[in-house]
């Protein structure tokens, strides 16, 4: 089946900000709200597992200023258990089809072509693929077919074991040469190239020291012309940091990463606090505009 989604619509701006807000360009950034349809995702597991509150939240995640909603229905966290495509379609497909016509892009955070099909047919308009369209053989054929836009991102390994030992010689030019091999595979698949985002990463098969060099020299990144997705929201090297182990409490350190990413051209931010994010990106926007 060949699914052709709707094209996305522009960027809405967030509600009943938008008259407030300083008469510039429009943002090169866009905002990834992260909404997770499971029981055990690690910063929001059951937070939004039942299907209304899962939608509410995503509405709100656009009201605060959200450019896409990232509906996911298998945790990544490290060590979580697998999930069936059956059990990941009854999560995700329900609220993506409520999301679906709302001011917002609908992403579908999965590795199963499967479940990206059905996203598709109910919605969405982004596959976000932590594994690079590697996880399975029937997902880049459909990315191609579908026309729609495509997150590739890097992970040493897999989700259950990716933070046992992770090595590199230089993570930086490792995580580049890797996304430029993902790009070019993607597009010898049939994706069109301005479909296609780049994500280094961080958290997946990283230790602190390489989340940190992948934030600092992100331009390396950006440097391959594509949109660079950055998520650092709430993640374990923030806790590390900040001596905050609860997750909620480290939205202050996701700001930062967020500022800091941006400074160094990353163009979309996947971040469970919207507002936050949003205020705090476009003050640094502005200011690096001026
Ligand atoms: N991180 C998580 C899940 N999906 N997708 C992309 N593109 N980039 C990320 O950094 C990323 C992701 C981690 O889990 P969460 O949904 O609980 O934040």
């Amino acid at each position: 089946m060949v699914i052709r989604v709707r094209r996305p619509r522009p960027y809405a701006g967030a509600r009943g900000l938008r008259h407030t807000m300083l008469k510039v360009a429009p943002p090169a950034w866009r905002i990834m709200g992260v909404l997770n349809v499971t029981p055990d995702s690690f910063s929001d597991g059951g937070e939004w597992f039942a299907r209304d509150a899962a939608v509410a939240h995503g509405r709100e995640l656009i009201a605060q200023g959200a450019a896409i909603v990232d509906v996911g229905g298998e945790s990544t966290r490290p060590g979580a258990a697998p999930v069936a495509a059956q059990e990941e379609l009854a999560r995700v497909v329900p609220v993506v089809e409520a999301l679906a016509g709302a001011a917002a892009q609908v992403s579908v955070d999965t590795s199963k072509a499967e479940v990206a099909r059905a996203a598709l047919a109910a919605g969405a308009t982004y596959v976000n693929d932590v594994t690079a369209l590697r996880g399975d053989p029937a997902m880049a054929g459909l990315v191609a077919d579908a026309g729609c836009d495509v997150c590739l991102m890097h992970m040493l390994g897999e989700p259950r074991t990716m933070q046992a030992d992770p090595r590199y010689d230089d993570v930086v030019a490792e995580v580049k040469a890797f996304l430029e091999e993902r790009m070019a595979a993607a597009v010898a698949a049939g994706v069109a190239e301005e479909r296609i985002q780049l994500d280094p990463g961080i958290g997946f098969g990283k230790t602190l020291e390489h989340n940190l060099a992948l934030l600092r020299r992100l331009e390396e990144i950006v440097a391959l012309g594509r949109p660079v997705v950055v998520g650092t929201s709430r993640k374990s090297f923030l806790g590390r940091i900040t001596g905050r182990d609860d997750p909620h409490q480290r939205v202050f350190g996701t700001v930062a990463t967020n500022v800091l990413a941006l400074e160094r051209g990353a163009e979309l931010f996947r971040v469970h606090d919207v507002a936050a994010a949003r205020d705090a990106l476009a003050v640094a926007a502005a200011t690096l505009r001026a």
